[in-house]
């Protein structure tokens, strides 16, 4: 397996946190994203979307977090992705949270921030505070996004919420969230941004 990916990436940040919880090895290649070789006709015949990260398997080749995240669960740890048909469709519907709401919030407010990404900052930031407040009803209610343990779902939303500082939003009014941050980084094989 080969994941394209660089260390700044959010979104790769998913893939390698789950790599690491399962304790399953992956090559990693970087991707020089602010040089443009994501732009580059060997990287778009990998992902014609020009985005890390991508996962290279033996049965072809995945882009999109959400996506390896499904695959990686289903072919080496299924207990991350849900027991039955309501917990796989709720993990689903988590990723799809982490692929609408926390990525044109969060996301886009860290990237504009740190990387100068022109930004409609306002609706940027009504998003972010929206997926904060429904995170925290959540969590406040539940240790988990589904069931009674992390599935998929957690590594899926959770980079970009724990680096919510980095988009400009504090996570001290949110008391759940931050308690769930804490029980995902005490997870044996929990792996830091950056690591
Ligand atoms: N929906 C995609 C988004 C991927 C994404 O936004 N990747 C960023 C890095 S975090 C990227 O490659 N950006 C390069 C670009 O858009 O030019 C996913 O979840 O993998």
């Amino acid at each position: 397996m080969i994941l394209y990916s660089h260390p700044f990436s959010g979104n790769g940040w998913k893939v390698r946190l789950f790599l690491s919880l399962i304790g399953q090895d992956c090559e990693i290649r970087p991707v020089d994203l602010p040089g443009g070789e994501n732009r580059s006709t060997a990287f778009l015949d990998l992902n014609p979307r020009g985005q890390v990260p991508v996962l290279a398997v033996p049965e072809g080749v995945l882009w999109d977090s959400q996506a390896i995240l499904v695959y990686l669960a289903a072919r080496h740890a299924p207990d991350w992705g849900g027991d039955d048909a309501f917990e796989r469709a709720a993990v689903a519907q988590w990723l799809s949270f982490a692929a609408k709401e926390v990525a044109t919030g969060l996301q886009a407010l860290r990237l504009h921030r740190v990387m100068g990404r022109p930004l409609d900052v306002p609706a940027a930031t009504r998003v972010a505070e929206g997926t904060l407040t429904l995170l925290e009803g959540r969590l406040a209610a539940h240790g988990w996004l589904v069931g009674e343990r992390p599935t998929i779902a957690e590594a899926a939303v959770y980079p970009y919420v724990s680096m919510a500082g980095e988009a400009g939003l504090s996570l001290a009014s949110y008391p759940s969230i931050r308690g769930w941050c804490a029980r995902i980084e005490a997870l044996p094989g929990f792996l830091p941004m950056g690591a």
